[in-house]
């Protein structure tokens, strides 16, 4: 008999999609003692709740956060809200003994983030936060590779994310999809948003960073605010660049922005070691490029590795080899492991304390920022 994992989620937007359709989808793919069970969703939006409820599958709705971490019947509460009411959702829902999966990033800043670290290791609650790029099968394969040692020694780490969304002037801020362009509800812009994934697989495949350098810009300087009708100061950073040193000796070099004309969400990283190198492209998932010095000289070069065949990291799950999945498969494999992870009473990498992390490092690099590049100890 599978046993039910009754699921609150909190917030419907583009995440709450990705993590419904997760939920709904792992059983089919993954053989798992626990079933996620799309119990209730919240939302202050009677309407648009009412209506993602239907369309996802959920059995109730709420109109108030509060209501699902005080229902007897939710065993984990999944917290897809704008990061400034992440501290005390996943407090709350600690406090009663609820599992969390949140939303990256952990935290609106370090602080709020170490206060949410010891609430869940008081309550000792099953935790993880969706960094879900790790979950995509070349990257496994790239965490693989370099833990059986065969880039050797490491000397840089460099990862972009770029995007181009945000470039119109009359692109307002706050409100439903644009809180991410209002300080207030984000705490950053682009630093917290799509340098975390990259500071995330970073940690996850190089180890700690340990000094950041880094320079922001807003490019925008006023935007029209939904929720008060005004131009306001656009106070997140639209870009973001920084140099690093990572504990292991390698030097990092990140930048992100949402004015790369061109660019969708292209987040790409290259690690170059003393033996090997290896890149990967969001844009061409399940490509890794490989360079190994020790091939023979005449037919030394750049391989690129198709990661579909049945051997690779979590591909057994999904269709016959060469058959490719996607980006919400990335979600899919990260509820998998959550399941698997609570099924042997073991945690579910990145837990909060290990996003806590990224938390600290974006920290330092807006710090760094403030001060025009000034060198800064993570
Ligand atoms: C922003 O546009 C965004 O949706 C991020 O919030 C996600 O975390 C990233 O994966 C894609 O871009």
């Amino acid at each position: 008999m599978p046993k039910k994992l009754n699921i609150g989620l909190v917030g419907y937007g583009f995440m709450g999609r990705t993590h419904s359709n997760a939920y709904r989808k792992v059983n089919n793919f993954f053989e798992l003692d626990y079933h996620p069970v799309l119990k209730a969703v919240s939302g202050r939006n009677a309407e648009g709740v009412k209506k993602f409820a239907d369309q996802w599958g959920y059995e109730s709705t709420e109109s108030d956060w509060r209501k699902i971490i005080d229902r007897k019947d939710i065993d984990a509460v999944d917290i897809c809200t704008p990061n400034n009411l992440h501290k005390e959702i996943a407090i709350a829902a600690a406090q009663a003994g609820k599992m969390i999966l949140c939303e990256k990033p952990l935290s609106m800043d370090t602080k709020e983030g170490e206060e949410m670290v010891a609430a869940i290791e008081k309550a000792g609650v099953a935790n993880t936060v969706w960094y879900n790029y790790r979950r995509a099968p070349a990257v496994t394969m790239a965490k693989q590779l370099i833990d059986e040692g065969r880039l050797g020694r490491i000397f840089h780490y460099r990862a972009n994310f770029l995007q181009d969304w945000t470039i119109n002037a009359d692109l307002p801020q706050g409100g439903t999809a644009l809180w991410r362009l209002d300080a207030a509800a984000a705490g950053s812009g682009v630093t917290g948003d799509l340098l975390a994934h990259c500071i995330d697989t970073a940690l996850w495949l190089n180890g700690s960073i340990t000094t950041v350098n880094a320079m922001t810009e807003t490019f925008v300087k006023e935007r029209m605010h939904n929720l008060t009708g005004k131009m306001e100061q656009v106070k997140i950073d639209d870009a973001c660049t920084f140099f690093c040193r990572f504990g292991n000796g390698s030097l990092g070099l990140f930048e992100s922005t949402r004015y790369a004309r061109g660019h969708k969400a292209l987040y790409t990283l290259e690690v170059n070691g003393e033996k090997a190198s290896l890149k990967w492209d969001l844009h061409d998932l399940h490509r890794l490029q490989w360079f190994d010095h020790k091939d023979e000289g005449r037919l030394r070069g750049w391989r690129s590795i198709h990661v579909s065949d049945g051997d690779q990291p979590y591909m057994k799950n999904w269709w016959v080899p060469g058959l490719q999945i996607g980006y919400e498969h990335t979600f899919i494999h990260q509820v998998a492991d959550f399941l698997k992870a609570i099924q042997e009473g073991k945690p579910c990498p990145p837990t909060f304390r290990d996003a806590l992390e990224t938390q600290k490092v974006c920290d330092a690099v807006l710090s760094s920022a403030k001060e025009e590049g000034s060198v800064k100890k993570v």
